[in-house]
């Protein structure tokens, strides 16, 4: 069977880019950051959509599988490379639920919240539609990982599924980080809490060390 000989991250700082970096130190894979801009002509040469977080997986082979979508490339690193189930959830109940992160952060809680950020950055923040319908369904969801990470605190766990950290902490990140560093709207203690814990995690530091500005400060 072919190996992995390296994990080509093509990476814009302040994007999402980075989760993709600390997802791959997570698993121990060999990984090579390159560094570019958003929206930069080679990065639709190397895949028609062209958006960050973009990666190639080379093989010692010579195949090279192309990855676009977060929640596509962390589920293809973890279905691949994941072999002990550490990120990916270690029961069936667990894997589910991991799953149904990597959808719902891209899916569901991003898109609640750019909204805000857009409004926040051109000044419009005190538009009807951010007071009567993007602001609530951002709290919402917010809200959401809230109760979320309160019964996981009644288990003794500091993280969003099962006891340590999954693909649901790292996928979350980036958009909760924005939320509340950006003050978009209220946080309940759990929420804080968590993502100071994961922030504090030895390999989400090594993975962002090299981060811009975070993106409402742009
Ligand atoms: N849902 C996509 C979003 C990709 C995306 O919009 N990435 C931004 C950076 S965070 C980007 O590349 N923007 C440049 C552009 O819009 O051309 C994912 O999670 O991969």
């Amino acid at each position: 069977m072919a190996n992995l000989e390296k994990l080509i991250i093509h990476w814009v700082p302040s994007t999402r880019g980075a989760r993709i970096i600390w997802l791959a130190i997570e698993l121990g894979l060999p990984y090579e950051v390159k560094q570019t801009v958003k929206s930069a002509p080679h990065l639709k040469e190397i895949h028609p959509y062209g958006k960050i977080p973009l990666a190639e997986a080379k093989y010692t082979d010579g195949r090279t599988v192309v990855l676009e979508e977060s929640g596509h490339i962390i589920s293809y690193l973890l279905r691949h490379f994941d072999t002990d189930k550490k990120l990916s959830g270690k029961t069936p109940e667990e894997f589910e639920e991991v799953d149904f992160h990597l959808h719902w952060s891209e899916g569901s809680l991003i898109a609640e919240i750019v909204p805000l950020i857009v409004n926040k950055a051109y000044k419009w923040a005190d538009s009807e539609l951010t007071t009567k319908v993007f602001s609530p369904h951002a709290e919402e969801a917010i809200n959401y990982l809230e109760t979320v990470l309160a019964k996981q605190a009644a288990k003794g766990s500091k993280y969003l599924v099962g006891d340590h950290l999954t693909a649901a902490d790292i996928i979350n990140h980036m958009p909760v980080a924005i939320y509340v560093g950006g003050k978009l709207g209220p946080v309940g203690p759990n929420v804080q809490k968590w993502l100071k814990q994961i922030e504090s995690e030895k390999s989400f530091q090594e993975a962002y060390k090299n981060e811009g500005p975070p993106p409402w400060a742009l």
